[in-house]
């Protein structure tokens, strides 16, 4: 399947529409692909955290930087608490299980071990997604072959942009692993943070590049970025939250049959912005109590939210 070529242009032209056009315009869209009130739910699980060779500036996990951030450095999960942690999910309504770990990307001996927490959260019948950064030669085919169905992998800023965020390692190389990724069959998690002190050019840019795929990711987690106390990013200038939305609206329109996700950020938000991103074309969220190292949204207020706004999870 091919989807449309977007130009980073065109796409800003859609954050300088009306707000009322644009969210209507993203309405329309979103109906004629999805249920529009059908919220997909992810839990996450951070498998591996802290001591990351990375620089990624709005991340806690570097470990440049733990000592300001507070971040001790884990070793890889035991399967049993995996499997503790996805079958919790499963009993709370997740349908996706996605682990997630602070690694430039994974060694062979720590991929083989993933690939058995892979296969735990399949026999539990959700489905299963990783993020373990950079791929290497021949790794996407055996995550492949172990029935993995999403990798995430965020392009996560605009190509000019990126150098400005992180230096110890390209965006194009992040382009790579998602290629090895399509190739080997999988799906495609790919997205990207804003809220960084970007430009709206920046942003537009992003979601082009996203759309651009082609086919574009089957899921697109837009992150808000969450300023935490010693990274680079702790005192990034707030984003106006109608942008925030904007940045939704513009992705449900340019990856028409993407699941959009509403994702880090949302404990900070209330629930009428959290309602705009759903009006917006949000169809998917992070559902439980943590993200990586930061908190989320509580199980409870979602659950709460969703039937005040009539919302049901797939
Ligand atoms: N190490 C792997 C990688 O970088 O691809 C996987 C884990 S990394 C923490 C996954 C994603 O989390 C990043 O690509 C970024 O989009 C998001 N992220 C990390 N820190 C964040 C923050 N403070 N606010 C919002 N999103 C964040
Ligand atoms: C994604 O796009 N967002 C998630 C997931 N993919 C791995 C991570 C958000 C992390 C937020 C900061 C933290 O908890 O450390
Ligand atoms: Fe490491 Fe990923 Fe954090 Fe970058 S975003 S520092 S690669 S864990």
């Amino acid at each position: 399947m091919t989807s449309a070529t977007w130009s980073a242009d065109a796409v800003e032209a859609l954050f300088d529409l009306p707000f009322n056009d644009l969210l209507f315009r993203a309405q329309q869209v979103h109906r004629q692909h999805f249920d529009a009130n059908a919220v997909q739910r992810s839990t996450l699980l951070s498998i591996k955290t802290g001591g990351c060779s990375e620089d990624c500036g709005y991340c806690s996990q570097s470990a440049r930087r733990d000592e300001e951030t507070g971040i001790e450095r884990g070793k890889l999960l035991e399967l049993e608490e995996v499997r503790v942690a996805a079958k919790a999910a499963k009993d709370n309504g997740s349908s996706r299980f996605c682990m997630g770990a602070a690694w430039r990307g994974p060694k062979e001996g720590d991929l083989d071990k993933v690939i058995e927490m892979v296969r735990v959260v399949k026999d539990l019948g959700m489905e299963a997604c990783l993020t373990l950064g950079l791929l290497g030669p021949g790794q996407a085919e055996k995550l492949a072959a172990a029935g993995l169905d999403y990798y995430n992998h965020n392009l996560d800023t605009s190509a000019e942009f990126y150098g400005q965020v992180v230096t110890t390692h390209s965006q194009e190389t992040r382009m790579d692993t998602l290629m090895s990724v399509r190739a080997a069959g999988m799906k495609i998690c790919c997205g990207g943070i804003v809220g960084m002190g970007e430009t709206r050019r920046v942003r537009a840019s992003l979601l082009a590049q996203l759309a651009n795929l082609n086919p574009a990711p089957e899921s697109v987690p837009i992150n808000h970025l969450v300023a935490i106390p010693g990274t680079p990013m702790e005192n990034a200038p707030p984003l106006d939250p109608f942008e925030f939305v904007r940045t939704i609206a513009a992705a449900r329109i340019s990856m028409p049959t993407s699941w959009v996700r509403l994702s880090a950020g949302r404990q900070e938000m209330s629930d009428e912005l959290q309602a705009l991103c759903f009006l917006a074309g949000a169809n998917s969220i992070f559902y439980g109590e943590k993200l990586l190292t930061t908190g989320n949204a509580e199980a409870a207020r979602d659950e709460a939210l969703f039937a005040r706004l009539g919302l049901k999870a797939v």
